[in-house]
């Protein structure tokens, strides 16, 4: 009798193209720098267009071919100092600047009739941990925002919930590069390298499973 090989996890991380007139977005960086596997799961990178609609289809469809344990979308959030793992996706879209399409939703839901948030079903607690052993400054968030980055990750949590599938899914809000902080004066900004070993201390993590860490990342605003 012949033993079929177990097929190794995969995790599929995505970035996003640039957009707001920025020629680069370290979201896609860090993907890009990525190594091919992370602890047993082979890592699969996607490029997601920052356009209301289209990100969550092209992620749905990459999730439907590949099948994979988590799903971490990574995107950049301009001002903010540390790795942001988000806790929370609810469903609005409410753009103060037009995506890479032109389009603009104000206070539209993402999904009609859809709940009126997901939490992400990663551990947010222990990935942030695990990117502060690491020596990655990360913070629990509790708002992904109301533009794409929200969109996408409530678009995938949607697609989960009615697929049944038990991939976990997840989202990392990450700060300027240096070399864009360079015409920000006064802006926060991360090496790559930081977020390279942030995210993928992030990933090993999420790819434990098991409860979540009980440790409080509470916020008073
Ligand atoms: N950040 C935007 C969309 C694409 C990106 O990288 C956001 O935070 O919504």
């Amino acid at each position: 009798m012949t033993r079929r090989a177990e097929r190794p996890p995969r995790v599929l991380v995505t970035g996003f193209e640039p957009f707001a007139g920025d020629d680069v977005n370290p979201s896609w960086e860090i993907c890009r720098a990525l190594p091919e596997a992370i602890g047993h799961a082979r890592v699969h990178t996607l490029r997601v267009p920052v356009a209301f609609r289209d990100a969550i289809e092209v992620v749905a469809a990459e999730i439907d071919r590949l099948d994979p344990l988590v799903v971490l979308c990574l995107g950049l959030a301009g001002g903010r100092p540390a790795l942001s793992v988000e806790r929370v996706a609810i469903n609005v879209d409410d753009a103060r600047i037009a995506d890479n399409a032109g389009a603009r939703p104000v206070d539209e839901p993402v999904a009609a009739g859809g709940p009126a948030a997901y939490f992400a079903t990663v551990p947010v607690k222990s990935m942030v941990a695990a990117m502060r052993e690491a020596e990655a400054p990360a913070v629990l968030s509790n708002t992904a925002g109301t533009f794409v980055c929200n969109h996408l990750l409530y678009g995938v949590l949607h697609f989960l919930a009615a697929s049944g599938r038990p991939t976990r899914a997840g989202f990392i809000h990450v700060p300027w590069l240096e070399s864009q902080a360079l015409s920000r004066p006064g802006e926060p900004a991360m090496a790559l390298a930081t977020m390279v070993r942030g995210v993928e201390a992030a990933i090993a993590a999420a790819l434990e499973g098991g409860p979540d860490l009980a440790a409080s990342e509470g916020a008073l605003d």
